[in-house]
């Protein structure tokens, strides 16, 4: 068969049922193309995207500019590694520091990999500037957090299935509960810490939208401890939650009256997924000199970490965040989406809230979290003509790209709603 020959959605799941490690449960939908906020599938139905890549095309699918980018840059020089210099990582790692307001930038591919690059890099930090005797590093993580697959990453899960049978796990990680200042309090106790990695959402978990300050004073207490605060913002950042990060800090946000926490600068910020607009694995480690410097020649690297392909497409996708102000607009559709939803927890009693922040939302289902009615839900809603999936359980995301118009984002709110009316009770 050619690899550009037609294939029914029956034949594409059941290749990859033979071929392919089942290592994923996917809706049962095969999609062929994807435009703005609208996927098709290999039979030609038109769908809302209402996952995103799990935030990867906040930009919208195949956006113009940063596929031009990609097409440019690919007829040109694709990789080189670090081995030589090349013409697009200096103008890449400029515009990117500046972007976020950072003094470098350690360039890699996937999220998971960006995670393990900040650990390392906090652990050296604080043997090299902290003085944590050798090996004694510890790193801080929360409960139900998500932070990649590695079998370092998952030694900091408390989730079953992403660890079972994965062992021995890495020493040296404490996880905390969520939300909970006194817990991190406590656990600053310890003078070995290095560092306190945390996502200002939890996205996995259920879109859990701490505190309003619990960000704040999480970086005011790491501060006071001369501790690392690494904000994991693969999946909350790049305007997913109305702001350019969701920790905020001082980026160069186009919304200057930003009601954000400019006071909270990650020492550490680990970005992935959007920061290439869904088009190419390109993730990023940013922090200041004081910080970066522990990293000397040969500590770490990747073959296609930081190669032209990916600062091409990376500088677009960035581009689009402003010249689109995706962040504001993520601001005003969330609003109005929680709104809509939240009318429709007051009249259901299928739905027992919703939260989220910008483009960053979840419904809670008024079920059992071993119940299908998520799933039956969203194979529903598939049925309608909009696609999403649940997070644990009972929990539905909804992410669309950032780039949805209000009627756009009306029209999936009159479909979710249809569609869940067919399941009350
Ligand atoms: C899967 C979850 C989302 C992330 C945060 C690091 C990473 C992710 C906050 C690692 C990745 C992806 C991974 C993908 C599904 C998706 C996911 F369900 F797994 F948890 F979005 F919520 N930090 N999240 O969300 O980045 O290595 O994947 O590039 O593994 O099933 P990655």
């Amino acid at each position: 068969m050619s690899v550009l020959e037609r294939i029914t959605s029956e034949d594409a799941i059941a290749l990859e049922e033979k071929y392919g490690a089942q290592n994923y449960h996917p809706l049962p939908v095969v999609l062929s193309r994807g435009e703005g906020v609208y996927v098709w599938d290999v039979e030609g139905k038109k769908y809302y995207d209402f996952l995103s890549a799990y935030s990867a095309v906040n930009q919208g699918h195949c956006h113009p500019k940063i596929i031009g980018a990609l097409q440019q840059q690919a007829e040109n020089l694709t990789l080189t590694s670090r081995a030589f210099y090349n013409d697009m990582l200096g103008k890449y790692e400029k515009y990117v520091t500046e972007f976020f307001g950072f003094d470098k930038v350690l360039p890699m591919n996937t999220g998971a990999e960006a995670v393990e690059t900040a650990i390392k890099l906090a652990r050296k930090w604080g043997y090299e500037k902290k003085g944590i005797p050798s090996n004694q590093a510890k790193i801080i993580v929360c409960q139900n957090n998500f932070h990649g697959r590695t079998v370092t990453i998952i030694s900091a899960s408390n989730d079953p299935v992403a660890t079972e049978n994965f062992g021995p796990f890495t020493p040296g990680i404490l996880s905390i509960r969520y939300n909970d200042i006194e817990a991190l309090r406590e656990a600053l106790k310890d003078e070995h810490v290095a560092a306190f990695l945390v996502e200002p959402i939890q996205g996995e978990a259920g879109v859990y939208t701490p505190d309003e300050h619990y960000v704040k004073e999480a970086f005011e207490l790491c501060r006071s401890k001369n501790v690392l605060f690494i904000a994991d913002e693969v999946q909350t950042g790049i305007a997913r939650t109305g702001r350019l990060l969701a920790s905020c800090g001082n980026c160069s946000c186009v919304d200057r009256n930003c009601s954000g926490t400019p006071e909270v600068k990650p020492d550490v910020l680990i970005l992935g997924k959007a920061i290439s607009g869904g088009v190419f694995p390109v993730s990023a480690v940013l922090a200041n000199d004081a910080v970066m410097e522990v990293i000397r020649p040969g500590n770490h690297g990747s073959t296609f970490g930081g190669n032209p392909l990916a600062c091409a497409v990376a500088m677009a996708a960035l581009e689009v965040v402003k010249e689109e102000r995706l962040a504001e607009n993520a601001d005003r559709l969330g609003k109005i989406f929680r709104t809509e939803m939240q009318r429709l927890v007051e009249n259901s009693n299928l739905v027992r809230l919703v939260r989220g922040k910008g483009l960053l939302n979840a419904i809670v289902i008024n079920d059992s979290e071993d119940s299908s009615t998520a799933w039956d839900i969203c194979m529903a809603l598939k049925e309608n003509g909009l696609l999403a999936k649940p997070t644990h359980g009972n929990i539905i995301r909804f992410a669309p790209p950032l780039v949805m118009t209000e009627e756009q984002l009306l029209d999936c709110v009159s479909i979710i709603v249809k569609t869940l009316k067919q399941f009350e009770k």
